[in-house]
């Protein structure tokens, strides 16, 4: 029987390793390396795995302009995907296989650049391990590399394996990829000639993508989800609302929504919950900090959005950081523009339902970004003047070449106060008043009209949402100026002190700044009475004492609030007026504070979410105001 058995096995093996000889005579169709003809197309790509100084190699695409010789580099650094970006079209020409998803394709190919894009560690086809906007070699980060040593180490070998190139190297970015060249400017390689950090991520707590002042900013779970769950992109998240106000409010505290998500078993959204205030793990990493620190030695252009619906605080607070530096004031550029997040690479003639009569991207792109690239990175260029800052000035709707910013140095606010009878006014109000609002955290006040759509399009253009249909809520205050009768120019970042009392013991505070429209708007008819945010934030109120220090408000008693908003430009024209909103939620944007005070808002419970009667104070004694950074107009402004 044992015998007859090992013969059946032998006979096995014979025709199972007759089998696969059999297999292994059908070659395989696919070539180990398929040589791509490069004939009717007008550039070459190179596939690259780039070594760096810990054994991890990155993966790289290389587009070379066909018949390039001393061109410089531009180095794009992403978590989005290189290869996708290198093949946004089936085509032979550069500029539409990177135009519309790439930065500035349209500038970067027909001035001849090598462009180079790499997928970061952890991410797409690199190797190595991804960490959310990895820190800084330190406490943070106990290994031997960052996102600084990535790019000094992918520099170094382009230098040397690129033999088309001048040996120079740029580098750009929007957002997370904003945030590379940023990176790339702590012990830049001597080959790194420019950086251009575009709508760069900069400080994730203060007023990036994941808090505004403490207050989280829960629809990027969705993003943090897709972006650790999988090593490329995932598609973890799902709705089962069309409406994204009725999933997030039935979903609990983000802790809850995280949690039914599987998050927490991502590493950097553990951080979070761990970190909800402004402690060392966010001081240290904020970039405007770091950078203050270090010596100024690569030229940078910082390019900022007025409506950047992601990453509105960065680029300021980094030119704020290291202009002071810059005492030949030749190093440090500033470009302020009317578009949402990245529109400066595409059509910006116009942002939601605002227009400005010409394309301010490609304005952006040809006047400004083209010169400053040329000047640093082509071997004969002309030495051409570029302004200090290009900053575009909304309602006159023009360019203005700047010197500095802002223009008066900080010595232009003029307070403009709330009052009785829902006034605001230049001037100081006489008698001691307020106003209430009840304020519920199961009818949260939306973001932009129900049903929510925080993506696509919609996202976008939220922040010039005709705010008027907020105006009307009972939970929402409203303070309006006289109609104007001589134009306000403001260019800076306004303040709002608010002196406010809640029947709870934690509270969110919501100011918006908007410019009211005539009645009627001839040039454009739709335009009539519209309401324009030209600034607006969130402030957490437990942080009132300090960014790092939480502690419940004492019930019914009136507090201090002051909190910068972002940056404005903008002339307030004769015949508009000025409006104060002030709310307690922007829902779902931003996750509901339970109004009473708990420990961590993540884990907040259902019976903690409470109504409360919120008072806002004006007057003597209670002085709510808008420090508004005013400025000269310079040249007439008309209706
Ligand atoms: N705003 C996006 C982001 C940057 C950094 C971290 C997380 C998200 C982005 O557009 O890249």
């Amino acid at each position: 029987m044992r015998r007859l058995l090992l013969l059946a096995l032998a006979l096995g093996l014979v025709a199972t390793s007759l089998q696969a000889a059999q297999y292994s005579a059908l070659p395989d169709e696919t070539p180990a390396h398929f040589v791509a003809p490069t004939q009717g197309m007008d550039f070459e790509k190179r596939d690259v795995m780039i070594p760096m100084r810990d054994g991890a190699k990155l993966h790289t695409v290389i587009l070379v302009p066909k018949g390039a010789r001393h061109a410089a580099m531009l180095l794009t650094r992403t978590p989005y995907s290189a290869s996708a970006m290198a093949s946004r079209a089936a085509s032979g020409s550069l500029e539409m296989v990177l135009a519309g998803y790439d930065n500035a394709a349209d500038i970067i190919v027909q001035d001849g650049y090598i462009r180079v894009l790499q997928d970061i560690r952890g991410k797409y086809a690199s190797e190595g391990d991804f960490v959310m906007n990895r820190p800084l070699r330190g406490p943070q980060n106990p290994t031997p590399v960052d996102e600084s040593t990535d790019t000094w180490d992918t520099i170094d070998w382009l230098v040397k394996n690129v033999p088309e190139s001048n040996g120079k190297v740029g580098t750009l970015g929007i957002s997370y990829d904003g945030f590379e060249p940023l990176m790339a400017l702590v012990n830049p390689h001597p080959a790194l000639k420019v950086s251009v950090p575009m709508n760069p991520m900069v400080d994730g707590w203060r007023g990036d993508d994941w808090f505004h002042n403490g207050a989280f900013r829960q629809t990027m779970l969705a993003y943090i989800l897709d972006h650790q769950s999988v090593r490329g992109e995932g598609d973890g998240w799902f709705t089962n609302d069309f409406d994204d106000y009725a999933s997030y409010l039935s979903g609990g505290s983000a802790g809850d929504i995280a949690r039914a998500h599987g998050m927490d078993q991502l590493g950097f959204w553990r951080k979070i919950v761990a970190h909800p205030a402004y402690d060392a793990f966010w001081q240290d990493q904020a970039l405007d900090k770091i950078l203050a620190g270090q010596p100024l030695k690569v030229p940078t252009m910082l390019v900022h959005s007025l409506w950047d619906q992601e990453d509105i605080y960065g680029a300021m607070a980094v030119y704020k950081a290291i202009k002071p530096k810059d005492t030949g004031n030749d190093k440090v550029f500033l470009v302020i523009g009317p578009w949402h997040h990245g529109q400066e690479i595409g059509d910006a003639s116009s942002l939601g339902a605002i227009k400005f009569g010409s394309d301010t991207g490609l304005s952006f792109r040809q006047d400004v970004l083209r010169p400053f690239l040329a000047r640093y990175l082509k071997d004969d260029a002309p030495k051409v003047d570029i302004a200090p800052v290009t900053a575009y000035q909304t309602g006159t709707n023009r360019w203005q070449k700047l010197k500095s910013w802002p223009g008066c140095e900080g010595a232009c606010e003029r307070p403009l106060y709330l009052g009785a009878g829902s006034s605001l006014s230049f001037v100081e109000p006489k008698d001691k008043g307020s106003d209430q609002y009840v304020s519920d955290p199961a009818k949260p006040v939306p973001f932009v009209p129900r049903p929510v759509h925080a993506s696509g399009d919609p996202w976008r253009h939220w922040l010039t949402t005709d705010q008027r249909m907020f105006s009307d809520r009972t939970d929402v205050l409203t303070f309006t100026t006289d109609v104007l009768d001589a134009p306000v120019a403001i260019a800076g970042s306004p303040v709002a002190h608010l002196v406010a009392s809640t029947s709870g013991t934690d509270s969110d505070w919501v100011v918006k700044l908007i410019d009211v429209y005539p009645g009627q708007v001839a040039a454009q008819p739709e335009m009539g009475g519209f309401q324009l945010m030209v600034a607006g934030d969130i402030f957490r109120g437990r942080y009132r004492q300090g960014l790092d220090k939480p502690a419940p408000i004492p019930a019914n008693t009136p507090q201090e609030y002051t909190f910068a908003l972002p940056t404005a430009n903008h002339v307030f024209l004769p015949g508009h007026r000025i409006m104060v909103q002030v709310q307690s939620s922007w829902f779902p944007l931003y996750d509901r504070n339970p109004q009473t005070y708990v420990d961590n808002i993540f884990n907040a419970k259902p019976a903690d979410y409470r109504r409360a009667t919120q008072t806002v104070w004006h007057g003597p004694g209670g002085e709510s105001r808008i420090d508004l950074p005013v400025v000269p107009l310079g040249a007439k402004a008309k209706r």
